[in-house]
């Protein structure tokens, strides 16, 4: 075990870029919003400084509407597509003068990765005068979904584009792709040139990705417009569920600072109305979790996957709906073949457990189950995902992403995508500790 802590020490230091961090060399050579957050986690285990400087760089590429974009692109690099020069986000009027960037962005971890940082932080005072240099703006991030994401005043936010999830080619977003028919898109794709185009999006997902961008830069990347054109629009039950959670984390900061109480009612006000909304939308009574929602068809999507149990994670569900969740995730995901958590249901037909976002494991939404199974009290399973997880990574190496079917971890080529990659690094430190 000290192995792998000193391995994943090694990796977050070889992919720390003097202000930031990047996922991994090669593949993704700039600061992406969520593996920054998670990367910061990992950081405060050993150099609280740079966990620190992680969060400040991502915040100072932020908007002046309070967005914070998926990708803050710190240095000319043409290995990654679609680069800077596709994504334009000067065309917004209120993006960074000081940064180029996407023109999206990520789930909304900064909020409780702040408040891990505390945790962590073994000098709690120096960590607190740092947080109030910053806590701030990701309030004002906040601020910027629900008055901007929330077009029927709901209290959950929409995503108008599949890599605003994370979960970029989930199987659900095929949904999605038969209502659109995309022009072909002549590209030179980059991700292929490092990784086997088996374990990545095929081309003509691509085609889907970029023409919901090219909607949105023909008009400027408005919010309004946006909502209104994009033939992508869903509420995402992991999005909604990690703004919840931040929300919360919020609360406490500003509660252990002091003062602010104009801000922390605001923050309650949000978190009554979407946690209803939360359960009273987005749960699905048969399928036995959580499941997205289609605002642009008024429709929901329903499909099983790793993202249907995060709302663990923010305490969301009621016990008993929790009781319900950890029964489905046993018999649909927890198979004895299968290392928990599958990121896409095993049992369906689009399950690939060697493509991306269509089947594998990953460490991050493994992490949020380790901690969000245990809020309930499922010690046993929480502890299952921890070890699976270490199993994983001993075998095959801190990689992007896994195959979940245990048969094909005898020969340590099991791990997918990236190589060293940071937030399995980071995110498996943090379970050791
Ligand atoms: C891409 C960086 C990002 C993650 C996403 C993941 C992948 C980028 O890598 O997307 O080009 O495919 O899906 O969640 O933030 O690690």
């Amino acid at each position: 075990m000290e192995n792998l802590q000193e391995k994943a020490k090694e990796i977050l230091n070889n992919n720390w870029k003097g202000s930031f961090s990047i996922p991994c060399a090669n593949l993704y050579p700039f600061q992406w919003k969520w593996d920054s957050g998670f990367i910061a986690i990992g950081l405060a285990h050993f150099n609280m400084q740079n966990a620190e400087k992680e969060i400040e760089t991502l915040l100072d590429a932020q908007w002046d509407n309070g967005f914070i974009p998926h990708i803050i692109f710190h240095t000319e690099n043409d290995s990654y597509f679609p680069g800077a020069n596709f994504h334009r986000s000067e065309l917004h009027p209120l993006s960074s003068k000081k940064y180029k960037s996407t023109g999206m962005t990520q789930p909304p971890v900064t909020g409780f990765v702040l408040e891990d940082m505390y945790k962590i932080s073994k000098d709690k005072s120096q960590t607190l005068q740092y947080l109030k240099t910053v806590i701030d703006k990701v309030y004002f991030n906040h601020e910027y979904f629900y008055n901007n994401r929330d077009p029927k005043n709901e209290g959950l936010v929409y995503i108008y584009h599949n890599w605003e999830s994370g979960t970029d080619n989930s199987p659900i977003w095929d949904d999605i792709w038969a209502t659109m028919n995309p022009p072909e898109y002549t590209f030179e794709r980059r991700d292929t040139t490092h990784v086997d185009a088996s374990e990545r999006p095929s081309k003509r997902e691509y085609d889907h990705y970029l023409h919901i961008i090219e909607i949105a830069k023909a008009n400027n990347y408005s919010d309004e417009k946006i909502a209104e054109l994009s033939p992508f629009l869903v509420q995402d039950p992991l999005f909604n569920a990690m703004l919840i959670k931040s929300n919360e984390s919020l609360i406490n900061l500003y509660e252990e600072i002091g003062g602010n109480a104009d801000k922390i009612d605001q923050l309650k006000k949000w978190q009554e109305q979407s946690i209803k909304s939360f359960k009273d939308k987005l749960f699905d009574d048969e399928l036995g979790a959580y499941i997205h929602y289609d605002l642009r068809n008024e429709k929901p999507l329903r499909h099983l996957t790793s993202s249907s149990f995060s709302p663990l994670f923010a305490n969301i569900p009621s016990q008993e709906r929790a009781d319900k969740m950890v029964k489905v995730m046993l018999e649909k995901f927890g198979g004895e073949h299968q290392y928990l958590c599958a990121s896409f249901d095993p049992d369906s037909d689009r399950f690939n457990p060697k493509k991306y976002w269509r089947g594998p494991v990953w460490v991050n939404l493994n992490w949020m189950l380790f901690y969000g199974l245990k809020n309930y009290g499922y010690n046993d399973v929480s502890e299952r995902v921890k070890q699976d997880t270490i199993s994983i990574v001993e075998k095959n190496g801190f990689y992007e992403y896994f195959d979940s079917r245990k048969e094909m971890h005898t020969n340590g080529k099991a791990g997918y995508g990236g190589g060293d990659f940071s937030w399995s690094a980071a995110l498996l430190l943090d379970m050791l500790n």
